[in-house]
């Protein structure tokens, strides 16, 4: 599942900037021996503490916690974001392929494309382009429970919790434990909040936490929402009374609606365009390419209605 290189979603979650600051080894000891972390009894605890601490009911996450498919995810951080290692490859997009499958998903959903696209204003072929990138038009939604991928950064509050793992360098330099601990603990912050959006997100649309699938990031859904996205972007495309971005509805609606909340205009220059689809994700290559995509998709509506045209 995971050879779709995730770089862009790193990109996405700034706050993932210990990534960048030589955590590297200290990342492989947590994804190669994080499992054996979780052996002991009350691991969870401290972070039910803290869920409970602000409102959750406590017994539900003790009746949730205990379940047999909760597990410390140990690959919560892949390996190949860490700088130097390997890029993203983003041409692969641009695989004539791959532009078929689009051009394809395109036409065979053009009414619902058309019908987002003059309720929202962000075009057919824009939409088309990242769900191509986001998750191939939902082949790759991740393989992990996205409640587990966030419950396991949230846990992680601090070097201590990870003592073992922490390489002999940075353990010797207090600078460098100071910048770690730091790191380690707006990283947990920002998961916990995460955590806390998908424990409401379900709640309210009655789902099982368990039952939904993320990425290694804990992003869900067919437009790759991080769930706290859910609550201000998040729309009901199918008027089902619910937001299930795994619906392409629901994900087409929410997705045209946050690049509309966050700038998306007609008349948008490449540039400003560019600038847009950047909010959606911070990655330039990313904006790039999926721009590029758009236009080829539209050369291709060209040309295939201009074949129409001369028959
Ligand atoms: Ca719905």
């Amino acid at each position: 599942m995971w050879t779709k290189d995730r770089y862009w979603a790193v990109q996405r979650i700034g706050s993932v900037d210990w990534l960048l600051a030589g955590a590297g080894f200290l990342l492989v000891q947590l994804l190669t021996c994080g499992t054996s972390l979780a052996g002991g009894g009350g691991f969870w605890t401290p972070l039910i503490e803290r869920l409970a601490a602000k409102g959750e009911d406590r017994a539900e996450l003790e009746r949730l916690f205990s379940r047999q498919e909760v597990t410390f995810e140990e690959r919560i951080m892949p390996l190949k974001v860490v700088p130097g290692k390997r890029k993203p490859d983003y041409s692969k997009f641009l695989q004539p392929a791959r532009l078929q499958r689009a051009y394809r998903f395109l036409k065979e959903n053009y009414d619902l494309l058309h019908e987002v696209e003059r309720r929202y204003g962000v075009p057919k072929e824009v939409k088309v382009a990242i769900l191509l990138v986001e998750t191939d038009f939902g082949r790759y939604i991740g393989n992990k429970r996205a409640f587990n991928v966030l419950a396991s950064m949230a846990r992680v509050t601090s070097a201590r919790d990870i003592d073992r793992w922490i390489p002999p360098e940075i353990k010797r330099d207090p600078a460098r434990m100071r910048r770690l601990n730091t790191r380690l603990k707006k990283k947990s912050r920002w998961a916990f909040k995460e955590l806390q959006a998908l424990l409401r997100y379900c709640r309210e649309n009655h789902m099982d936490p368990l039952a939904i699938r993320g990425s290694i990031f804990g992003a869900i859904g067919y437009c790759q929402f991080m769930p706290s996205n859910i609550f201000i972007f998040g729309q009901d495309g199918d008027g089902d009374g619910r937001i299930d971005l795994f619906t392409m509805e629901d994900a087409l609606a929410s997705m045209a609606n946050y690049l509309k909340k966050t700038g998306w205009r007609e008349g948008l220059n490449r540039s400003q365009q560019e600038r847009v689809i950047l909010k959606y994700n911070h990655s330039r290559p990313y904006a790039r390419t999926v721009i590029e995509v758009a236009k080829r998709l539209k050369e291709m509506e060209r040309r295939d209605s201009s074949d129409r045209a001369s028959l």
